[in-house]
């Protein structure tokens, strides 16, 4: 008799732990690129696919990936992006089935992981949406401004203080780069490694401004090799971020926990889900956990 499915193919829970491990196989392979790793530009392709989230009139959010397309691929906050979109290219072509938007998220979540970072729980059911759905230039965050600026741009997504403070956390990630951003520089020494670093080092180093022709940012006065960005240092200026810092800093089980709630409510900003169940993606052996 004939065995093969009718209708169309439902993935399960099964299949995105096939294309979960296939990123994270990726990820161990891929090495020769910045720190070692892609898995931070794969976390900032994620927030940046997420953040564009207006409340007020339900555009922009995972939803979509509407960062396939100009005008919103070439909005300067989003440079660089397209290696993280090429990087996941191959996966799209190994697993057809999944939406882009629901593979660049999962490529955050999975890439948080693999960095030993905390458990992601991860949900399909993006679909994809044209390039009339592109947002306009300027919902994402500018590095340049301060406390204001940040709790304009996080409450538009609906975040509070506490949120906004552990999202920013993930700048225990990656590096800046001077032909995307122009500033320069990682965050801390394991910027590969998913931890509360960015915070201790923003309670417990002194921080001075960086003497360059480059963007106002600032430098460790220990190693002058770290960096800061303006609206990182106005999570210490700030008494109400600053307490959530300094408990982050010491307290990295309630970065860990609450990092993770926001990431998976970053993600979900403005889909509509038809399931309430999440999945939870089993880590590849080589992570560090
Ligand atoms: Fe960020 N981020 N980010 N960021 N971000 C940059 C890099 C990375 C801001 C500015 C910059 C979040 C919030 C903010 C990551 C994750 C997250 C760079 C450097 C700038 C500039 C880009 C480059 O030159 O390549 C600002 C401003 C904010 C803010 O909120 C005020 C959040 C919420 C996240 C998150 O993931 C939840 C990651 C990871 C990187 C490292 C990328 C890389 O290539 O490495």
């Amino acid at each position: 008799g004939d065995s093969s499915p009718k209708g169309p193919f439902v993935p399960t829970q099964a299949d995105y732990q096939k294309v979960y491990d296939a990123i994270a196989s990726r990820l161990a392979d891929e090495t020769d690129y910045d720190d070692g790793s892609y898995g931070p530009v794969l976390v900032r392709l994620a927030w940046h696919a997420s953040g564009t989230y207006d409340k007020e009139t339900g555009t922009g959010g995972s939803n979509g990936a509407t960062m396939r397309f100009a005008p919103e691929s070439d909005h300067g906050a989003n440079a660089g992006l397209k290696t993280a979109r090429d990087f996941l290219e191959p996966i799209k072509a190994q697993f057809p089935w999944i939406t882009y938007s629901d593979l660049w998220t999962l490529g955050g979540a999975c890439a948080i992981q693999e960095a030993s970072g905390p458990t992601i729980p991860w949900r399909p059911g993006r679909e994809d949406r044209d390039v009339a759905a592109c947002t306009p230039d300027g919902r994402l965050p500018d590095a340049a401004k301060d406390q204001r600026h940040i709790r304009d741009i996080f409450s538009r997504m609906g975040f509070d203080d506490r949120e906004m403070v552990a999202l920013i956390g993930a700048h225990a990630l990656g590096r800046c780069h001077t032909d995307r951003s122009g500033f320069d520089g990682p965050w801390n020494f394991s910027p590969t490694l998913f931890t509360n670093e960015f915070f201790r080092l923003l309670v417990e180093e002194k921080w001075t401004q960086k003497k360059w022709n480059g963007p106002t940012q600032f430098t460790d006065k220990t190693t002058g090799t770290l960096m800061m960005l303006p609206t990182d240092m106005a999570l210490v200026k700030d008494k109400g971020f600053k307490k959530h810092v300094e408990r982050y800093a010491k307290d990295n089980d309630a970065f860990f926990k609450e990092f993770s709630d926001v990431f998976v409510k970053l993600l979900e900003l403005g889909v509509p889900f038809k399931t309430e169940d999440r999945f939870v993606f089993k880590a590849s052996e080589t992570t560090h956990t």
